[in-house]
Protein backbone atom coordinates (compact mmCIF):
# COMPACT_ATOMS: atom_id res chain seq x y z
CA UNK A 1 0.00 0.00 0.00
CA UNK A 2 1.59 3.42 -1.04
CA UNK A 3 1.27 6.22 2.28
CA UNK A 4 1.37 9.94 1.46
CA UNK A 5 3.12 11.87 3.96
CA UNK A 6 4.87 15.18 4.00
CA UNK A 7 7.44 16.62 6.85
CA UNK A 8 5.21 19.53 7.06
CA UNK A 9 3.07 18.53 9.83
CA UNK A 10 6.01 19.08 12.31
CA UNK A 11 4.91 22.77 12.08
CA UNK A 12 2.14 22.07 14.55
CA UNK A 13 3.58 21.30 17.78
CA UNK A 14 1.78 23.60 20.01
CA UNK A 15 4.10 22.95 23.82
CA UNK A 16 1.06 22.45 25.93
CA UNK A 17 -2.25 21.37 25.38
CA UNK A 18 -5.46 22.41 28.22
CA UNK A 19 -6.48 18.99 29.42
CA UNK A 20 -8.35 17.99 32.49
CA UNK A 21 -8.19 21.60 34.08
CA UNK A 22 -4.48 22.33 33.48
CA UNK A 23 -2.07 22.19 30.73
CA UNK A 24 0.16 18.98 29.87
CA UNK A 25 2.40 17.67 27.00
CA UNK A 26 0.05 17.57 23.94
CA UNK A 27 -1.67 14.36 23.05
CA UNK A 28 -1.69 15.28 19.55
CA UNK A 29 2.05 15.79 18.74
CA UNK A 30 4.36 14.79 15.81
CA UNK A 31 5.63 11.80 17.41
CA UNK A 32 2.54 10.25 16.42
CA UNK A 33 3.52 9.91 12.82
CA UNK A 34 7.16 8.83 13.76
CA UNK A 35 5.60 5.66 15.12
CA UNK A 36 3.44 5.05 12.45
CA UNK A 37 6.38 5.70 9.48
CA UNK A 38 8.38 3.21 11.58
CA UNK A 39 6.83 0.72 11.84
CA UNK A 40 5.35 0.87 8.34
CA UNK A 41 9.41 0.72 7.20
CA UNK A 42 9.90 -2.09 9.84
CA UNK A 43 6.54 -4.14 7.99
CA UNK A 44 7.89 -3.33 4.26
CA UNK A 45 4.06 -1.62 3.73
CA UNK A 46 4.96 -0.11 0.95
CA UNK A 47 6.42 3.18 -0.70
CA UNK A 48 6.19 6.67 1.47
CA UNK A 49 6.09 9.74 -0.96
CA UNK A 50 5.42 13.60 -0.68
CA UNK A 51 2.16 15.26 -1.29
CA UNK A 52 1.85 17.14 -4.50
CA UNK A 53 0.63 20.63 -3.91
CA UNK A 54 -3.55 21.34 -4.48
CA UNK A 55 -5.14 24.77 -4.78
CA UNK A 56 -7.82 25.57 -2.16
CA UNK A 57 -10.96 25.10 -4.34
CA UNK A 58 -11.87 21.66 -3.17
CA UNK A 59 -11.36 23.51 0.75
CA UNK A 60 -13.68 26.15 -0.39
CA UNK A 61 -16.33 23.82 -0.93
CA UNK A 62 -16.45 22.19 2.30
CA UNK A 63 -15.47 25.23 4.63
CA UNK A 64 -16.77 28.62 4.84
CA UNK A 65 -15.10 31.72 3.47
CA UNK A 66 -15.37 33.11 6.99
CA UNK A 67 -13.24 30.49 9.11
CA UNK A 68 -10.43 29.82 6.45
CA UNK A 69 -9.72 33.36 6.07
CA UNK A 70 -9.82 33.28 10.05
CA UNK A 71 -7.05 30.33 10.34
CA UNK A 72 -5.04 31.29 7.97
CA UNK A 73 -4.37 34.91 9.76
CA UNK A 74 -5.34 33.67 13.33
CA UNK A 75 -1.77 34.67 14.42
CA UNK A 76 -0.78 37.08 12.79
CA UNK A 77 -3.98 39.07 14.23
CA UNK A 78 -3.21 37.29 17.76
CA UNK A 79 0.44 38.46 17.94
CA UNK A 80 -0.16 41.61 16.59
CA UNK A 81 -2.38 42.09 19.86
CA UNK A 82 -0.57 40.06 22.58
CA UNK A 83 3.14 40.36 21.14
CA UNK A 84 5.70 37.50 19.29
CA UNK A 85 5.91 35.87 21.90
CA UNK A 86 2.64 35.16 22.80
CA UNK A 87 1.94 31.97 24.39
CA UNK A 88 -0.27 29.55 21.53
CA UNK A 89 -3.08 30.87 20.60
CA UNK A 90 -6.79 29.66 22.66
CA UNK A 91 -10.54 30.84 22.98
CA UNK A 92 -12.03 31.54 26.49
CA UNK A 93 -15.59 31.70 26.14
CA UNK A 94 -18.20 30.76 23.52
CA UNK A 95 -21.62 31.63 21.80
CA UNK A 96 -23.67 29.74 23.84
CA UNK A 97 -27.77 29.09 22.87
CA UNK A 98 -29.46 32.52 23.59
CA UNK A 99 -26.58 34.54 22.14
CA UNK A 100 -25.82 36.17 19.16
CA UNK A 101 -23.53 34.47 16.51
CA UNK A 102 -21.76 37.28 14.54
CA UNK A 103 -18.24 37.32 14.29
CA UNK A 104 -16.61 39.50 16.57
CA UNK A 105 -13.80 42.13 14.81
CA UNK A 106 -11.47 42.02 17.90
CA UNK A 107 -9.16 38.76 18.07
CA UNK A 108 -10.12 37.10 21.06
CA UNK A 109 -13.76 37.14 19.83
CA UNK A 110 -13.14 35.81 16.39
CA UNK A 111 -11.15 32.84 18.76
CA UNK A 112 -14.11 32.23 21.24
CA UNK A 113 -16.67 32.88 17.78
CA UNK A 114 -14.73 30.18 15.56
CA UNK A 115 -13.46 27.11 17.88
CA UNK A 116 -15.29 24.74 19.14
CA UNK A 117 -13.31 23.72 22.40
CA UNK A 118 -10.22 24.74 24.08
CA UNK A 119 -7.83 21.75 22.88
CA UNK A 120 -6.41 22.81 19.72
CA UNK A 121 -4.39 25.70 20.25
CA UNK A 122 -3.37 27.76 16.99
CA UNK A 123 0.67 28.83 16.53
CA UNK A 124 2.69 30.52 13.86
CA UNK A 125 3.38 27.80 11.66
CA UNK A 126 0.03 26.14 11.91
CA UNK A 127 -1.58 27.09 9.39
CA UNK A 128 1.42 25.61 7.05
CA UNK A 129 1.04 22.16 9.03
CA UNK A 130 -2.94 22.19 8.20
CA UNK A 131 -2.39 22.97 4.31
CA UNK A 132 -0.03 20.08 3.96
CA UNK A 133 -2.47 17.64 5.49
CA UNK A 134 -4.68 18.31 3.10
CA UNK A 135 -2.49 18.23 -0.17
CA UNK A 136 -1.81 14.49 1.76
CA UNK A 137 -5.35 13.73 1.54
CA UNK A 138 -6.19 15.25 -1.88
CA UNK A 139 -2.42 13.05 -3.28
CA UNK A 140 -3.63 10.05 -1.91
CA UNK A 141 -7.31 10.74 -3.23
CA UNK A 142 -5.81 11.23 -6.39
CA UNK A 143 -4.02 7.89 -6.98
CA UNK A 144 -7.69 5.92 -5.53
CA UNK A 145 -9.46 8.04 -8.02
CA UNK A 146 -6.83 7.08 -10.48
CA UNK A 147 -7.55 3.55 -10.53
CA UNK A 148 -5.34 1.99 -7.21
CA UNK A 149 -7.14 -0.13 -5.06
CA UNK A 150 -6.08 1.82 -2.41
CA UNK A 151 -3.92 4.52 -0.34
CA UNK A 152 -3.11 5.63 3.08
CA UNK A 153 -3.12 9.67 3.71
CA UNK A 154 -0.95 10.05 6.70
CA UNK A 155 -2.78 13.25 7.53
CA UNK A 156 -1.75 15.19 10.59
CA UNK A 157 -3.12 17.49 12.27
CA UNK A 158 -6.43 15.25 11.80
CA UNK A 159 -9.45 16.99 10.79
CA UNK A 160 -13.11 14.75 11.58
CA UNK A 161 -14.25 17.78 14.07
CA UNK A 162 -14.06 20.35 11.84
CA UNK A 163 -17.31 21.80 10.54
CA UNK A 164 -18.03 24.02 7.70
CA UNK A 165 -17.95 27.08 10.06
CA UNK A 166 -15.20 25.58 13.17
CA UNK A 167 -12.50 24.32 14.11
CA UNK A 168 -11.13 21.95 17.21
CA UNK A 169 -10.47 18.51 18.51
CA UNK A 170 -7.17 18.99 17.56
CA UNK A 171 -8.98 19.64 13.96
CA UNK A 172 -8.42 22.25 11.27
CA UNK A 173 -9.91 21.80 7.99
CA UNK A 174 -11.85 18.24 7.43
CA UNK A 175 -9.41 16.35 5.71
CA UNK A 176 -11.59 13.21 4.86
CA UNK A 177 -14.61 15.29 4.12
CA UNK A 178 -12.53 17.53 1.56
CA UNK A 179 -11.28 14.25 -0.23
CA UNK A 180 -14.50 13.04 -0.07
CA UNK A 181 -15.57 16.02 -1.87
CA UNK A 182 -12.88 15.43 -4.86
CA UNK A 183 -14.43 11.67 -5.47
CA UNK A 184 -17.38 13.39 -6.04
CA UNK A 185 -16.03 16.20 -8.61
CA UNK A 186 -14.08 13.33 -9.70
CA UNK A 187 -17.07 11.75 -11.01
CA UNK A 188 -17.96 8.98 -8.05
CA UNK A 189 -21.66 9.37 -8.08
CA UNK A 190 -21.74 8.03 -4.01
CA UNK A 191 -19.03 8.53 -1.62
CA UNK A 192 -19.32 6.57 2.08
CA UNK A 193 -17.18 7.90 4.79
CA UNK A 194 -16.83 4.85 7.54
CA UNK A 195 -15.35 7.01 10.72
CA UNK A 196 -14.07 4.93 13.21
CA UNK A 197 -11.90 6.90 15.17
CA UNK A 198 -13.32 6.83 18.97
CA UNK A 199 -14.61 10.47 19.30
CA UNK A 200 -17.79 10.86 16.81
CA UNK A 201 -16.74 12.80 13.54
CA UNK A 202 -19.35 15.71 14.75
CA UNK A 203 -17.73 17.72 11.53
CA UNK A 204 -18.01 15.29 8.82
CA UNK A 205 -21.70 14.35 9.95
CA UNK A 206 -22.89 17.89 9.68
CA UNK A 207 -20.90 19.07 6.67
CA UNK A 208 -22.79 16.18 4.83
CA UNK A 209 -25.92 16.29 6.84
CA UNK A 210 -28.56 17.09 4.51
CA UNK A 211 -26.95 15.36 1.64
CA UNK A 212 -27.44 11.80 0.19
CA UNK A 213 -24.65 11.56 -2.48
CA UNK A 214 -21.94 11.52 0.94
CA UNK A 215 -23.22 8.95 3.35
CA UNK A 216 -21.55 9.43 6.59
CA UNK A 217 -21.33 5.96 9.08
CA UNK A 218 -19.80 6.15 12.59
CA UNK A 219 -18.54 3.93 15.09
CA UNK A 220 -17.92 6.35 18.36
CA UNK A 221 -18.05 6.65 22.54
CA UNK A 222 -21.29 7.31 23.42
CA UNK A 223 -21.93 11.08 23.55
CA UNK A 224 -23.35 10.41 27.01
CA UNK A 225 -19.78 10.11 28.56
CA UNK A 226 -17.73 11.29 25.36
CA UNK A 227 -16.02 14.10 23.59
CA UNK A 228 -17.71 16.14 21.63
CA UNK A 229 -20.85 14.94 23.74
CA UNK A 230 -23.33 17.06 21.40
CA UNK A 231 -23.53 15.00 18.39
CA UNK A 232 -23.07 11.07 17.70
CA UNK A 233 -26.22 9.72 19.19
CA UNK A 234 -28.19 6.67 17.00
CA UNK A 235 -31.03 8.70 16.60
CA UNK A 236 -29.21 11.29 14.16
CA UNK A 237 -30.38 9.73 10.70
CA UNK A 238 -29.71 12.90 8.29
CA UNK A 239 -32.10 15.66 7.28
CA UNK A 240 -34.53 16.94 4.35
CA UNK A 241 -32.87 15.03 1.03
CA UNK A 242 -29.62 13.63 3.60
CA UNK A 243 -32.54 11.83 5.61
CA UNK A 244 -31.53 8.37 5.63
CA UNK A 245 -27.65 8.94 4.88
CA UNK A 246 -26.01 9.15 8.19
CA UNK A 247 -25.57 6.32 10.67
CA UNK A 248 -23.96 6.36 14.15
CA UNK A 249 -23.24 3.23 16.39
CA UNK A 250 -22.64 4.87 20.15
CA UNK A 251 -20.63 2.69 22.19
CA UNK A 252 -20.13 2.29 26.01
CA UNK A 253 -17.11 2.53 27.62
CA UNK A 254 -15.23 -0.57 27.84
CA UNK A 255 -16.61 -2.10 24.72
CA UNK A 256 -14.09 -4.55 23.58
CA UNK A 257 -14.45 -6.61 20.45
CA UNK A 258 -17.47 -9.09 21.04
CA UNK A 259 -19.34 -5.80 20.54
CA UNK A 260 -17.53 -3.71 18.85
CA UNK A 261 -16.90 -6.34 15.92
CA UNK A 262 -21.13 -6.70 15.69
CA UNK A 263 -21.77 -2.72 15.35
CA UNK A 264 -18.90 -2.85 12.61
CA UNK A 265 -20.69 -5.26 10.72
CA UNK A 266 -23.86 -3.37 11.15
CA UNK A 267 -22.02 -0.50 9.81
CA UNK A 268 -20.83 -2.38 6.62
CA UNK A 269 -23.83 -3.76 5.97
CA UNK A 270 -25.26 -0.19 5.75
CA UNK A 271 -22.15 1.00 3.06
CA UNK A 272 -22.90 -2.33 1.40
CA UNK A 273 -26.84 -1.34 0.62
CA UNK A 274 -25.75 2.01 -0.19
CA UNK A 275 -23.61 1.24 -3.22
CA UNK A 276 -21.08 3.54 -2.98
CA UNK A 277 -18.17 4.12 -5.71
CA UNK A 278 -15.60 5.37 -3.09
CA UNK A 279 -15.01 4.43 0.32
CA UNK A 280 -13.12 7.40 2.71
CA UNK A 281 -12.37 5.71 6.29
CA UNK A 282 -11.62 8.03 9.02
CA UNK A 283 -8.78 5.97 10.81
CA UNK A 284 -8.36 6.55 14.42
CA UNK A 285 -6.49 4.18 16.56
CA UNK A 286 -7.82 5.97 19.63
CA UNK A 287 -10.02 3.13 20.46
CA UNK A 288 -7.20 0.85 21.89
CA UNK A 289 -7.14 -0.50 25.37
CA UNK A 290 -4.16 1.77 26.20
CA UNK A 291 -5.26 4.96 24.94
CA UNK A 292 -4.82 7.93 27.40
CA UNK A 293 -7.92 10.10 26.28
CA UNK A 294 -10.38 7.31 25.61
CA UNK A 295 -12.43 4.38 26.77
CA UNK A 296 -13.13 1.47 24.67
CA UNK A 297 -10.97 -1.88 24.67
CA UNK A 298 -9.42 -2.60 21.42
CA UNK A 299 -6.85 -4.96 21.67
CA UNK A 300 -3.78 -4.77 18.75
CA UNK A 301 -5.02 -7.63 16.98
CA UNK A 302 -8.85 -6.42 16.53
CA UNK A 303 -6.86 -3.77 14.24
CA UNK A 304 -6.85 -6.29 11.63
CA UNK A 305 -10.07 -7.40 12.03
CA UNK A 306 -11.51 -3.91 10.70
CA UNK A 307 -9.29 -3.84 8.13
CA UNK A 308 -10.39 -7.27 6.77
CA UNK A 309 -14.06 -6.23 7.35
CA UNK A 310 -13.56 -2.87 5.23
CA UNK A 311 -11.95 -5.05 2.32
CA UNK A 312 -14.86 -7.30 2.00
CA UNK A 313 -16.84 -4.06 0.55
CA UNK A 314 -14.61 -4.01 -2.13
CA UNK A 315 -14.81 -0.40 -3.10
CA UNK A 316 -11.83 1.65 -3.96
CA UNK A 317 -10.88 3.20 -0.72
CA UNK A 318 -8.98 5.96 0.85
CA UNK A 319 -7.43 5.94 4.59
CA UNK A 320 -7.53 9.13 6.09
CA UNK A 321 -5.75 9.70 9.32
CA UNK A 322 -7.50 10.81 12.49
CA UNK A 323 -6.40 9.90 16.20
CA UNK A 324 -4.71 7.56 18.16
CA UNK A 325 -2.23 8.60 21.02
CA UNK A 326 -1.31 5.47 22.71
CA UNK A 327 2.15 6.54 20.73
CA UNK A 328 4.15 3.38 21.74
CA UNK A 329 1.72 1.32 19.42
CA UNK A 330 0.20 3.64 17.22
CA UNK A 331 2.19 2.40 14.56
CA UNK A 332 1.83 -1.26 14.96
CA UNK A 333 -2.25 -0.74 15.43
CA UNK A 334 -2.61 1.16 12.30
CA UNK A 335 -0.30 -0.89 10.23
CA UNK A 336 -2.25 -4.25 11.79
CA UNK A 337 -5.24 -2.19 10.20
CA UNK A 338 -4.16 -1.59 6.54
CA UNK A 339 -2.33 -5.08 6.61
CA UNK A 340 -5.69 -6.81 7.72
CA UNK A 341 -7.15 -4.74 4.96
CA UNK A 342 -4.57 -5.98 2.06
CA UNK A 343 -4.49 -9.23 3.04
CA UNK A 344 -8.57 -9.63 2.35
CA UNK A 345 -8.43 -6.98 -0.48
CA UNK A 346 -6.78 -9.03 -3.40
C1 LIG B 1 -9.46 14.24 18.29
B1 LIG B 1 -9.67 12.95 17.49
C2 LIG B 1 -9.01 15.07 26.49
C3 LIG B 1 -10.43 15.55 26.20
C4 LIG B 1 -10.74 15.60 24.73
C5 LIG B 1 -10.19 16.71 22.60
C6 LIG B 1 -10.08 15.37 21.93
C7 LIG B 1 -9.96 15.48 20.43
C8 LIG B 1 -9.81 14.15 19.76
N1 LIG B 1 -8.13 16.15 26.71
N2 LIG B 1 -10.06 16.66 24.04
O1 LIG B 1 -11.04 12.60 17.33
O2 LIG B 1 -8.90 11.82 17.92
ZN1 LIG C 1 -10.36 10.54 18.31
Amino acid sequence: MITIASVDHRLHAPKSELAFGEFVPPYENPRRVDSILSRIAETKLGPVLPPERFGPELIRRVHSAPLLTFLETAWNQWSAHFGKDAPPALPLSWPVGGMRHIEPEGIAGKFAFFALDASTAITPTSWAAVRSAVDVALTAQKRVADGERTAFALCRPPGHHATADNYGGYCFINNAAVAAEAFRQGGARRVAILDVDYHHGNGTQAIFYRRPDVMFVSLHGAPETTYPYFAGYADEAGEGPGEGFNANYPLRHGTKWDAYGAALGHAIQRIENYGPDALVISLGLDTFEKDPISYLKLRSEDYIRIGEAIARLRRPTLFVMEGGYAIEELGLNTVNLLQGFEAKAG
